[in-house]
């Protein structure tokens, strides 16, 4: 479990920290100088009845409040840090409402250097304090004074962080492993490190992870928790993870660690955005934001449904950001803008992995149901990828799992579809076989191949329709074409009287038929036309195709092959030139008609070019 400090500058959040933990976070040579926190600083604190929190101290300066936000991201509970002397001040306001941006459930009130003040006065701050956390998640917290020099209240302070703690829900443990990378260094010896929170999962030591936005894949070769090494990291723990597979000039702070092959880096963002009531100036498409997320900070524009945003309002919006994120559905993150640049507002992710064209959407989400519902309908036919759907729905495994169950999506090869879909898709295999057949009258049916990639939708969703209706017996598979149930070949009177004429013109040819060319050329016909009706002539078996283009009639096929087979009465192979004897073909016809023997089978050919009988002819 992990707290974070907030509050203005000065008021005694690293003093507290050091007061509760022993440990003081301010390490940096200019901390010590300038007396402020300029860096994150990290101690454990061991809580009775509770174990140890990993503490989260900010800094409090108007200049760091970027610091603050990739310090406060990921903590489940606050100790936000008022000076009693000093009461609310900016940063006061500004680090409560990055609180609740954050989606901070829950914490303490400390009212610092109480040694400094009398009772009415602590009165006074108290009841102010009371009326600035009202309306956020801090409303009902404890406000406890304590004094870092006489440490007066400290005990209390404990006693009401475990108390808060207590009652914070656990995180998923069973979900994606990821870590937003707060601090990067190398250690002599070990390599590159990187720490951070773990938002979700668990990470065993020596797993494979991905480091975005470099790309990286690398090892976690190292853990540690609290200082000590480990064997795992889960979800709420502060980690230190040593690393193989990646230098330190391509980690640092806004990098993050994710395992598994759901994440992807995204410049395109669906979300639910609010502003603060007290921004200046609503904010529009032009409006030039930095967007906080995780650890990372990037420039960002936001499109809200509706037009511009009103302080106070609170509107589905596109976000286009300049540099790569690694979102996930549901991830908080805040927006700061305007000069000087201030937090202007924040919101929830409701679309990680949103297409690049995506608008917002029209309205709100009511549950992962209808957002898949949404994703689904929106891809039509290109489909959603299965594997995204835990980082796009934010869902762990299980969750999605039964959420599929009850889902009526279609699925085919990893992809998932609107169950409309289908029918699309069966309409556009009728539609298309239907053209084809009526360019192709004479064809048995359109090639598989050329089915596949008529349509424009995936092949296995082609291929898995096709079969369906195979089954259903609304389509036909021919030797890799593909037929309506319904279509049959028929000839036009023309290409009746032309197959005659062919027919004739084969039967008078024997055992040297001319060729499709030569035939067409005789005949005053078309190419394309003779080799379509001579096609179909093969298909109802009154031609044999022994060439592509040169077709003999099944009769004078029957006759050679007989002869070939009755001749070729040895164990033994025979040669190109002893089977000449036996059907007295010239070499120009004998070649091509031995070729079409072993691929009908009726001869078996060797490796050094003798052939023997095969399977007999059908008598
Ligand atoms: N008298 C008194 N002084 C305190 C107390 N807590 C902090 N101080 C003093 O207040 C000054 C600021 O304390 P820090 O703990 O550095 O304040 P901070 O909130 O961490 O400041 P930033 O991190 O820069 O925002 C230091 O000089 C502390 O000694 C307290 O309880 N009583
Ligand atoms: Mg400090």
């Amino acid at each position: 479990m992990i707290l974070g400090t907030a509050g203005h500058i000065d008021h005694g959040k690293t003093s507290l920290v050091r007061a509760l933990t022993g440990v003081d976070t301010d390490r940096l040579p200019e901390e010590k100088r300038r007396g402020i926190t300029i860096d994150l600083g990290f101690a454990p604190l061991a809580l009775d009845g509770v174990g140890t929190l990993g503490v989260v101290d900010v800094p409090g300066h108007e200049a760091f409040v970027r610091t603050m936000v990739a310090g406060a991201t990921g903590i489940d509970l606050a100790l936000l840090v008022v000076a009693a002397d000093e009461g609310v001040m900016p940063q006061t306001r500004e680090h409560l409402a990055i609180l609740r941006l954050l989606g901070v459930r829950a914490g303490v009130v400390a009212l610092t250097k109480a040694d400094l003040v009398d009772d009415e006065w602590l009165a006074l701050v108290r009841d102010d304090v009371r009326t600035a956390v009202a309306a956020g998640p801090l409303g009902d917290a404890p406000i406890v004074a304590v004094s870092s020099v006489t440490g007066q209240g400290i005990e209390d302070l404990r006693l009401a962080l475990a108390a808060a703690a207590r009652r914070v829900p656990g995180r998923a443990t069973e979900d994606l492993f990821r870590m937003p990378v707060d601090r990067a260094f190398t250690i002599r010896g070990t390599g590159t490190v990187v720490t951070g929170t773990v938002w979700s999962g668990t990470l065993r030591r020596d797993a494979t992870l991905r480091l975005f936005p470099s790309g990286d894949t690398v090892r976690a070769r190292g853990l540690q928790a609290h200082g000590r090494a480990v064997e795992r990291v889960h979800a709420g723990e502060r980690a230190a993870i040593a690393l193989a597979g990646v230098e330190l000039a391509h980690v640092g702070r806004g990098a993050v660690l994710v395992a598994g092959d759901a994440w992807r880096p995204t410049t395109v963002l669906r979300a639910d955005v609010a502003l603060l009531d007290d921004v200046a100036r609503p904010v529009g498409p032009r409006s030039q934001l930095r967007l906080h997320l995780g650890t990372s900070e990037v420039g960002a524009r936001l499109v809200a449904k509706g037009g511009a945003l009103a302080p106070g309002e609170h509107r589905p919006a596109r976000i286009v950001v300049d540099e790569p994120v690694v979102a996930r559905t549901g991830d908080r993150f805040v927006l700061r803008g305007g000069s000087p640049l201030g937090t202007v507002g924040g919101g929830v992710v409701t679309d990680a992995l949103a297409p690049q064209r995506a608008r917002a959407w029209a309205e709100r989400a009511d549950s992962v149901a209808d957002a898949l519902d949404h994703f689904l309908r929106e891809a039509a036919l290109a489909g959603v990828d299965a594997a995204e759907l835990p980082v796009r729905l934010g869902l762990g495994e299980a969750e999605l799992e039964d959420l599929l169950a009850s889902a009526k999506a279609w699925r085919v090869a990893g992809r998932l579809y609107a169950p409309t879909m289908r029918n699309v898709v069966v309409e556009r295999i009728r539609s298309t076989l239907a053209d084809y057949h009526a360019a192709h009258p004479l064809d048995t049916g359109a090639p598989r191949q050329w089915l596949r990639t008529r349509l424009r939708v995936a092949e296995p969703v082609v291929d898995a329709v096709t079969e369906e209706l195979v089954v259903a017996g609304q389509l036909v598979l021919d030797q890799g074409d593909v037929r309506l149930a319904e279509f049959t070949a028929t000839l036009s009177d023309r290409q009746r009287s032309l197959a005659t004429e062919l027919v004739a013109r084969l039967t008078a040819a024997g055992a040297v038929p001319p060729t499709v060319e030569e035939l067409a050329g005789s005949l005053g016909a078309a190419v394309p036309e003779v080799a379509s009706v001579s096609r179909l002539l093969a298909r109802q078996g009154d031609l044999v195709a022994v060439e592509p283009n040169r077709y003999f009639t099944r009769t004078a096929v029957t006759e050679l092959v007989t002869r070939l087979q009755a001749g070729m009465s040895g164990v033994e192979g025979y040669g190109p030139a002893e089977l000449r004897e036996f059907v007295g073909l010239s070499r120009k016809f004998l070649i091509p008609f031995l070729e079409y023997c072993d691929r009908a089978g009726y001869t078996v050919r060797n490796d050094l070019g003798k052939r023997r009988r095969g399977t007999e002819l059908a008598k």
